[in-house]
């Protein structure tokens, strides 16, 4: 489809939840052979195992309650959104959340709670999580905000409710311009897309907070623009190694050494890869590339299927993978409210 198309928006949400659903079985995993990998994937394609479904985990069930906030208020109310995060939690704590999180949405489902974004500001002694929590879930503030500055604003805001350290919510930004400009076709000039995405960041992370952070955390001067770059240097070379990716971008729980790896994974995948099958797909190659990153496999391939997904569209994602994850209608129907609530504003 064209420029911010249903099949898109389709494409973003479930792909999304596909990239969980599936990572899940490598998740930690230090060593993913990608044998392995398309064992794996194939085993889905096998009908008579159809009957045990692969359940989501906390980046689905933290993204539904986004576009939930998103379609019910028609717009960011940090209040519902932080609310709805404290109910998810609760009603299914096993979900593998990040073990610090735990605290925040405990604290958050307290009636006397006046400030929402006080419990993740006292995360970590005051410091605030770095991790990728607030990025996992940010792809559904780029399908309700057609304006990238509130994109921005909003992606911003809504990580901040668990994650108060700026290398955790701009991870969550740079995740949500990422899908932002998959929805736009950017992704159709490569070199571009990620010089956009640096332009964008420069300017995120020039501010006071985010240059202080990175100070403490011994990053560079702006850490994701500098990892943006290694990305553009990793684009340009003809053969890059799985090793070479993880030791360059990562594959951990920050969001520093993730949404990164993410957005390398989709721009490796966008031709076809000798390492995977030739009857793969766009979204089934960026999927399958992830796994086999080891690490947090659902997170990254979570995320790197949700800017995969907003670029190929629906059409391309398998019937078989989609009829063995949980949670996928769902994430369809809210793909089409929120491009309703798109498209009207
Ligand atoms: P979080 O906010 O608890 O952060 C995750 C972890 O990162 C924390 O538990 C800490 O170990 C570390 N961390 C974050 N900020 C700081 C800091 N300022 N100082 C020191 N350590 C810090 O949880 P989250 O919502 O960010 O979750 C991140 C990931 O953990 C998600 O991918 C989620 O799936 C989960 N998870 C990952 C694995 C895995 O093996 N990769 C396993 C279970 C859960
Ligand atoms: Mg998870
Ligand atoms: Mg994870």
């Amino acid at each position: 489809g064209g420029p911010a198309s249903l099949s898109r928006f389709r494409g973003a949400l479930v792909a999304g939840v596909l990239g969980d659903c599936i990572g899940g079985e490598f998740e930690g995993a230090e060593e993913v052979p990608m044998e392995s990998v398309l064992q794996h994937l194939s085993s889905l394609d096998d009908e008579t195992k159809g009957t045990s479904i692969l359940e989501y985990s906390d980046d689905t069930a933290m993204a539904r309650c986004v576009a939930q906030s998103l379609l019910t208020r028609t717009g960011f109310d940090e209040h519902d959104m932080a609310r709805r995060f404290a109910k998810e939690y609760s009603a299914s704590p096993h979900r593998g959340y990040g073990a610090g999180v735990i605290q925040v949405l405990k604290k958050l489902s307290s009636p006397q709670l006046n400030d929402v974004y006080q419990p993740a500001r006292d995360q970590f002694n005051g410091r605030g999580s770095f991790g990728n929590g607030g990025a996992m879930r940010a792809a559904p503030f780029a399908l309700a905000f057609p304006d990238l500055s509130d994109v921005k604003r909003f992606a911003h805001l809504g990580a901040m409710l668990t994650h108060s350290c700026s290398l955790g919510y701009n991870g969550a930004v740079l995740q949500a311009l990422a899908v932002h400009l998959s929805l736009q076709g950017a992704l159709d000039l490569p070199h571009q897309f990620i010089s956009r995405l640096i332009k964008e960041m420069e300017e995120v992370e020039g501010d006071e907070t985010a240059r202080n952070d990175a100070r403490i955390l011994k990053e560079a001067e702006k850490p994701f623009c500098e990892r943006l770059h290694r990305i553009r240097d990793l684009m340009d070379r003809s053969k890059v190694s799985i090793e070479e990716v993880i030791s360059e971008l990562g594959n951990g729980i920050a969001a520093l050494h993730s949404v990164p790896t993410a957005i390398f994974c989709v721009l490796h995948c966008l031709q076809p890869r000798e390492c995977l099958p030739e009857s793969y797909g766009g979204v089934e190659r960026t999927i399958a590339y992830s796994l086999a990153l080891g690490g947090d496999t659902d997170t990254i391939a979570c995320m790197a299927g949700a800017i995969a997904g907003a670029h190929y569209g629906i059409e391309t994602v398998p019937q078989s993978w989609i009829r063995c994850c949980e949670g996928v209608e769902d994430a369809d129907q809210y793909a089409e409210r929120l491009y309703k609530l798109y498209h009207q504003s």
